[in-house]
C-alpha cells in the first residue's frame, strides 16, 4: 500500500531529542503547518567514520554547488505505525513484509534508495518494545537500537492513533539510545512522519517529499552503495519472510507469534522449460507440539494454504517460477532460547 504521512522536522522534534548540534533538517514543504516549527538549511559537517568496505564507487561525487549526502536513516518507532510500508514506498518495491499485526518486523533489514543528488541507507526496524518480555523480542531491539544508534539521521514514524503515551515511550527509548552513542559522536537529526493520516480523511501524499527532506540531514558523502547494491539480506531472507506473511496474514493471536520460517535448501539460477526457476524448502517451527496441529490444519488444509499463496507471491518477487516443499516442525520454546534464536540469525544480546 501507499503510506499517507505527514513530516516534521528536527525544530518540531526537539521534544522528542535533542537536535543535531551542528546540522537540522530542512522542513521541505510540510502539508501541515506546525505552529513552533523550528526550520532550518545547515550543511552536513564532513565524514562520518564507516567501514572500509562501504567506502565511495557509486553516484556522482558531490560538488560544491549540489553537494552529494549519502547515509544511514533508521526507521524506527512503535510497533505496527507503518514503518515497513514507508520503507517499501521509499525503496519502490515491497521489500519488507508488512501487516496489520504489531511485530511483523523481527530484524533490521537494509534498503538502498537512490535519489537525484542523494543515497538514503534505509534500516527498516522491529517496533519499539521499552519492556521485552522474551528472548526473541530482547533480540529485536538490540537490532532495533543498533539501527538507532549507527543512524546518521532518524526517521521516527508514528501514526495518527498512537496513544500520546506509547509515542513518548518510544520517543523516550529513542532518546536513550542516541544518549548512548560514543561520547564525542553528535546525535542525529530526527524527521518525524505521522502516518495513516487517510484515517483522518487527509488525502496528502507526503512521501515524494521524504526523500527531499531526509537528505539535508544526512552529511555530505559519496554515495555508500553502488547503485545496483539494493539490500544487505540474501534472497533466501526474503523467502522465509514472505512465508511468515502469509502465517500471519493466516492465523489470528498468538501462532505467528510462535512461529519461525527456516530455508532448508535454496536453490536459484535454475531453469525450468525456459523460465527462470527457483526451488525452496522451508520448515516451518512452532514452539510446542500443540501449534503444530494448527498449523497443518484439517488433512493439511492450513499448511497447504500457506503454501500456494507463499509460492504465488514468491514467484512475483523472484520473477521466477518456484517450487516451495513447506512442513512443519517443532523447535521446543525457539522464542526463550538463545542459542537457538543466534543460530536461526537473531542478534543475541552480550554475545
Ligand atoms: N490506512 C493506512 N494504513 C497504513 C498506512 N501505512 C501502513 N498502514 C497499515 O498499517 C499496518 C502496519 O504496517 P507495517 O508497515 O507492517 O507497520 P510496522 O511499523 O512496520 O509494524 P511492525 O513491523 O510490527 O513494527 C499494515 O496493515 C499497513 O497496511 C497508511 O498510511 N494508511
Ligand atoms: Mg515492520
Amino acid at each position: 500500500m501507499v503510506p499517507k504521512f505527514l513530516l516534521f522536522f528536527c525544530g518540531a522534534a526537539a521534544a522528542l531529542v535533542a537536535p543535531h548540534p551542528k546540522r537540522a533538517c530542512v522542513a521541505a514543504r510540510p502539508s501541515v503547518a506546525l505552529p513552533d516549527a523550528d526550520v532550518a538549511a545547515v550543511p552536513g559537517d564532513g565524514e562520518a567514520d564507516r567501514p572500509p568496505e562501504l567506502e565511495a564507487s557509486g553516484p556522482a561525487p558531490a560538488t560544491l554547488a549540489t553537494p552529494f549526502r549519502a547515509g544511514f536513516v533508521g526507521v524506527v518507532g512503535s510497533p505496527n505505525v507503518g514503518k515497513s510500508t514507508l520503507t517499501n514506498a521509499l525503496l519502490g518495491q515491497d521489500l519488507c513484509i508488512t501487516n496489520s499485526k504489531a511485530q511483523t518486523t523481527r530484524h533490521r533489514i537494509l534498503g538502498v534508495a537512490n535519489g537525484d543528488g542523494y543515497q538514503l541507507v534505509l534500516s527498516d526496524t522491529p517496533g519499539i518494545l521499552c519492556d521485552p518480555a522474551y528472548a526473541l523480542q530482547s533480540t529485536m531491539m538490540t537490532a532495533a537500537k543498533a539501527a538507532a544508534r549507527d543512524a546518521e539521521c532518524v526517521l521516527f514514524v508514528t501514526d495518527v492513533f498512537e496513544d500520546p503515551e506509547v509515542v513518548a515511550e518510544s520517543a523516550a527509548w529513542l532518546d536513550a539510545q542516541l544518549a548512548s552513542r560514543a561520547g564525542d559522536e553528535p546525535k542525529p537529526p530526527v524527521v518525524v512522519a505521522l502516518n495513516k493520516v487517510d484515517l483522518l480523511g487527509v488525502d496528502d501524499d507526503g512521501y515524494p517529499l521524504l526523500g527531499e527532506a531526509s537528505e539535508p540531514g544526512l552529511p555530505e558523502s559519496a554515495a555508500l552503495f553502488d547503485d545496483e547494491y539494493f539490500t544487505d539480506r540474501p534472497s533466501r531472507f526474503f523467502a522465509a519472510e514472505i512465508i511468515r506473511e502469509k502465517i500471519l496474514a493466516q492465523f489470528a493471536k498468538e501462532i505467528p507469534y510462535s512461529c519461525e520460517v527456516r530455508i532448508d535448501r535454496f536453490k536459484e539460477d535454475l531453469e525450468l522449460k525456459g523460465r527462470p526457476f527457483v526451488n525452496i524448502d522451508a520448515a516451518v517451527l512452532v514452539a510446542r507440539d500443540s501449534q503444530k496441529g494448527i498449523l497443518v490444519g484439517k488433512r493439511g488444509a492450513a499448511i497447504k494454504a500457506i503454501g500456494v499463496a507463499a509460492r504465488e507471491h514468491l514467484e512475483t518477487f523472484f520473477d521466477a517460477k518456484v517450487h516451495l516443499a513447506l512442513r512443519v516442525k517443532v523447535s521446543k520454546d525457539w522464542r526463550a532460547d538463545e542459542g537457538k534464536l543466534k543460530a536461526m540469525g537473531y542478534p543475541v544480546a552480550g554475545r
